[in-house]
């Protein structure tokens, strides 16, 4: 019984180093994932971690929190100052959580919302069959022009006064270009609803001032998760209009959250700082090299998606690889090779192509950071060609995806440069 424990211990040690070793020497493109310099790492195993501050900075149900609170004060200053925002709420877990917690501040049962679908790249929690439907609302899709990748305005006012939606949710989880938030300001003040922007995937990039900021554009309430752009710990921010902090706070709390999970609270008000003094630079390599992938990938035949628009002003890449087998073929052949992305439904998929949608999407955030530029996007590119174009061997180019990596093994724009796939 006794060596068995020891057999689970380096069981699971032996898989968490494999699973190191197969990410160090591979390309990570999932567009909702990033690595976290030490300095945010350190804080995850802090005693912070192990102790309880429900309530607001200096309002705490339990004693202990001196520090804590000096903590949490930072986390919200620097929240507020770097996205130009009246208020911020720093306890949500994660964006699903921050999203249920806006859905409450927002809307009361059985109302309306208006959304991106799935396909058109809302996330699941802005539909019924998560937040919107954990607070009973009903939601109504916007209509959507494939070929721009863009809401369609005029008819969307039409839908909107007759349905009448209290929140009209933005930002989605396949976002190539900026969305209308002034636009759909103008709707929501005709009607007396308010405009919710999800900015998971964009966050860092906003902070970085190379994407929209949504705050300053009209929206009422941003959410967004912190560790895609962002260069934090898995956790998730509330801004807002002043006028709705309480509603605000108090959807987080009592709402949806009670303890906020202290060391990864520090974790995010390191990342904060980090990219105050970095994220300039990270958000204008991304998008740059963002778009290089995409165009090397169009120059080689790759069906880009967004061509009208430049194919992309964030830090994702989407195609349509149907001509190739779908996503589902094309993600698991990459995957062989050391190349992991997503297949991903495209605005043309029905739910039922869910198993094996149209597309693919990317993200570059990650090798960004380990410090990859365009020239190296165009490798990639060219990776993928011999791979899905030209049914290139196995063995050769899942080398070459590991000698591309072996040149990037530190973590860049942080305080210090260090190994980015060390685990102790
Ligand atoms: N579903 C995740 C994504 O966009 O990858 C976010 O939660």
């Amino acid at each position: 019984m006794g060596s068995d424990f020891y057999e689970m211990r380096a069981k699971l040690e032996n898989a968490v180093l494999r699973h190191h070793d197969f990410y160090r020497s591979s390309l990570p493109l999932i567009a909702s994932e990033n690595l976290t310099s030490s300095f945010v790492r350190r804080f995850y195993s802090s005693d912070l971690g192990h102790r309880y501050a429900e309530g607001k900075v200096g309002k705490r149900f339990y004693q202990g929190c001196e520090f804590i609170d000096e903590i949490e004060e930072m986390a919200l200053k620097l929240t507020k100052k770097l996205f130009n925002a009246e208020h911020a709420n720093v306890q949500p877990i994660s964006g699903v959580v921050a999203n249920i917690a806006a859905f409450f501040a927002l809307t009361k049962p059985s109302e309306r919302v208006m959304a991106l679908s799935v396909p058109c790249g809302g996330h699941i929690s802005h539909d019924r069959i998560s937040a919107a439907g954990i607070r009973g609302l009903e939601v109504d899709y916007y209509p959507f022009n494939y070929e721009n990748m863009e809401i369609d305005i005029d008819k969307t006012a039409k839908i909107a006064r007759e349905k009448n939606p209290r929140v009209f949710v933005l930002g989605s989880s396949l976002i190539l270009f900026s969305q209308p938030v002034k636009e759909l300001a103008e709707i929501a003040s005709e009607l007396d609803s308010k405009v919710m922007y999800d900015a998971s995937h964009v966050l860092g990039l906003i902070a970085g001032g190379a994407f929209q900021n949504p705050i300053q554009e009209g929206a009422d309430v941003v959410t967004g998760s912190t560790h895609k752009t962002f260069f934090g710990p898995q956790r998730a921010i509330i801004l807002s209009k002043k006028e709705l902090a309480d509603r605000v706070d108090d959807a987080v709390f009592p709402g949806v959250v009670s303890n906020h999970h202290l060391n990864t609270l520090a974790a995010y008000t390191a990342a904060a700082i980090e990219m105050m003094r970095f994220g300039k630079d990270y958000a204008e390599q991304t998008v740059k090299n963002a778009k290089k992938l995409a165009e090397s990938l169009y120059n080689l035949g790759f069906n880009v998606v967004g061509e009208s628009r430049g194919f992309t002003e964030s830090h994702q890449v989407a195609v349509d690889v149907r001509k190739i087998g779908g996503g589902e073929k094309v993600a698991k052949s990459l995957e062989r090779i050391n190349i992991i992305l997503n297949k991903n439904l495209l605005p043309w998929d029905d739910l039922s192509k869910t198993i094996n949608p149209s597309g693919i999407r990317m993200g570059v955030q990650e090798i960004t950071r380990v410090g990859m530029k365009e020239g190296e996007m165009e490798e990639i590119a060219k990776i993928m060609y011999e791979r899905l174009m030209k049914n290139g061997n196995e063995r050769v180019l899942r080398e070459r995806v590991m000698e591309l990596k072996s040149r990037f093994r530190t973590l860049k724009y942080t305080f210090e440069e260090e190994e980015a796939y060390t685990w102790v």
